[in-house]
């Protein structure tokens, strides 16, 4: 997929500051200092959109991009910083909430997990709103660059089983020597593609039934 313009749009604390056109979103969520906003300047090609490092664990607010007019890049706040009140983390968790139920249009999620660690328990609660509340996501591993490859497929077997996730479906990621970067794109752009299919669907209603379906019917 090729990215021709990537815009920072607004920051949003809460979704009557979300912006008007509903676009399909791609959220990044992850711990702070994961490398999220490295990866989004990877992924974008740009050194410093996302920035990078700036006042760790103070930003408690959702920056949306725009793509090319076609999607939204939505940068969620960091969690699990170890020195934020109580009262930081309920804002933080409310806010996430708040996007996960009050965001108007399709969203994709990407969590970030460090690949050299055991996902923590914040990731493991985020991980898991994410499944309970049923929407896709790809699940990205960071700083894959910081082990070798021999290591590699020990460090996905971990995070798998501490997620519950497939192993197969962890996309190893490096800012660094932006490997990973041309799968996530296009995972992303799959995602994009299926969304404009079903709409087409929608449309036109002499679409040809889905194998499923005619399966489905054989049976009846
Ligand atoms: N070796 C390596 N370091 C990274 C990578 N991504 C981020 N970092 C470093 O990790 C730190 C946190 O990165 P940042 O993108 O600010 O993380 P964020 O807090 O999740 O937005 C910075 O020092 C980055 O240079 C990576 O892929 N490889
Ligand atoms: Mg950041």
């Amino acid at each position: 997929m090729q990215i021709k313009k990537a815009d920072y749009l607004l920051t949003a604390v809460k979704p009557s500051q979300y912006p008007e056109a509903v676009l399909p979103a791609v959220t990044f969520c992850g711990r702070s200092n994961v490398g999220k906003s490295s990866l989004i300047n990877t992924l974008l090609n740009r050194r410093n959109l996302a920035r990078t490092s700036a006042q760790p664990g103070k930003t408690r607010t959702i920056n949306f991009y725009d793509i090319d007019h076609a999607w939204y890049l939505v940068d969620l706040p960091g969690y699990g910083f170890a020195k934020v009140a109580k009262s930081e983390r309920e804002n933080w968790r409310f806010m996430i909430d708040q996007f996960l139920h009050g965001y108007k249009g399709p969203t994709l999620f990407l969590q970030l997990v460090d690949i050299r660690h055991e996902p923590s328990e914040l990731d493991k609660q985020m991980w898991s709103w994410l499944m309970a509340a049923n929407v896709p996501t790809l699940l990205v591993a960071t700083k894959a660059d910081k082990i070798s490859r021999g290591a590699r497929d020990k460090h996905l077997t971990v995070i798998s089983k501490a997620l519950g996730a497939k192993k197969s479906e962890i996309i190893p990621f490096s800012s660094v020597n932006r490997d990973g970067r041309e799968v996530l794109l296009g995972r992303i752009e799959e995602y994009l593609l299926a969304l404009q299919d079903n709409n087409n669907d929608e449309n036109n209603p002499e679409q040809p039934q889905t194998v499923a379906e005619d399966v489905l019917n054989d049976e009846v």
